[in-house]
């Protein structure tokens, strides 16, 4: 049987990120993908798009929910990335809820914001509400600025490895048993990710040569890869490398074409790699 994800989050029509980033590379590599949009916006919400349109669907999702539980649907996994409100975030603890089964893996990232900053529209009551989410998890997947938001800390950027596996000890504490820190950059030479999971006190991490700069969409990505490598049944060693790895090369695709492409990665070219390593993990 193929395995089969849920991902919950927004559509923004234009920007490739989230739904339009998640969906084509998650398929990519053989895994069933269903989405509930969480919000439909005409761009997404990064610097350099001003005047988008933003259509909560809040009042969408029990619908979908009540119509899907008739249905009997199974996930492997259920993976959460932009949310629309306040409120959606508890109906999807609540949908998390009624969908998990012994053999759901549930992975949260908790987009919020980057290089140090909220995103348009977020507030502290978005952030006390993405806290209780990641309690829910098994794994979340924040960068540095959600770590920090989640944290109720400062932001910095000159982390250390120490830092970073102090600030992912106590991610864990919300009650998820993997956090995995996103885009961590131990030194300036490495950029990757670091994940501690909690039950056996280990991390485990994966660092590519840096490139300076920062890229929209890595973050969904990112996520997106880790959460179908996991789906898949890869180690997480195995998923981070992977996830790391495409990563890069969106981001090495893109450099020739920044000018014109800044709003996102060129991930396209890249899409046929990605499936080639997930070949062998196929049913
Ligand atoms: O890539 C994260 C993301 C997702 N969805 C929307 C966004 C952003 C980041 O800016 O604005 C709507």
């Amino acid at each position: 049987m193929m395995k089969r994800l849920l991902t919950i989050q927004d559509i923004s029509c234009f920007g490739k990120c989230s739904l339009t980033a998640s969906l084509p590379v998650i398929s990519a590599m053989g895994v069933e993908t269903a989405v509930i949009p969480t919000a439909v916006l005409s761009t997404h919400t990064g610097s350099g798009f001003t005047g988008y349109t933003f259509r909560d669907l809040t009042e969408d999702i029990e619908g979908i929910t009540a119509h899907w539980k008739k249905l009997g649907l199974h996930f492997d996994t259920i993976y959460t990335g932009y949310l629309g409100s306040v409120e959606q975030v508890g109906i999807i603890k609540e949908l998390i809820a009624q969908f998990r089964t012994e053999d759901t893996l549930v992975v949260v990232d908790p987009v919020m914001g980057d290089g140090g900053r909220m995103y348009a529209g977020f507030d502290n009551r978005f952030i006390t509400a993405m806290r209780s989410l990641c309690g829910v998890a098994d794994c979340i997947l924040p960068n540095a600025t959600e770590t920090a938001l989640l944290l109720g800390e400062n932001y910095r950027n000159d982390l250390t490895l120490e830092d970073i596996k102090d600030r992912l000890r106590r991610l864990t504490g919300f009650g998820c048993r993997m956090a995995i820190m996103t885009g961590a950059s131990p030194d300036k030479q490495r950029t990757g990710a670091m994940a501690y999971n909690a039950a056996e006190e280990r991390f485990v991490s994966s660092f590519g040569k840096n490139i300076s700069g920062s890229y929209h969409s890595t973050g969904d990505i990112f996520s997106s890869v880790f959460s179908g490598g996991m789906t898949l049944g890869m180690d997480v060693q195995q998923a981070l490398d992977l996830a790391v790895s495409f990563t890069r090369q969106c981001i090495e695709s893109t450099l020739p074409v920044r000018e014109e492409h800044w709003y996102s990665v060129r991930f396209e070219p890249c899409l046929g790699w990605l499936a080639e390593q997930c070949r062998g993990y196929q049913d």
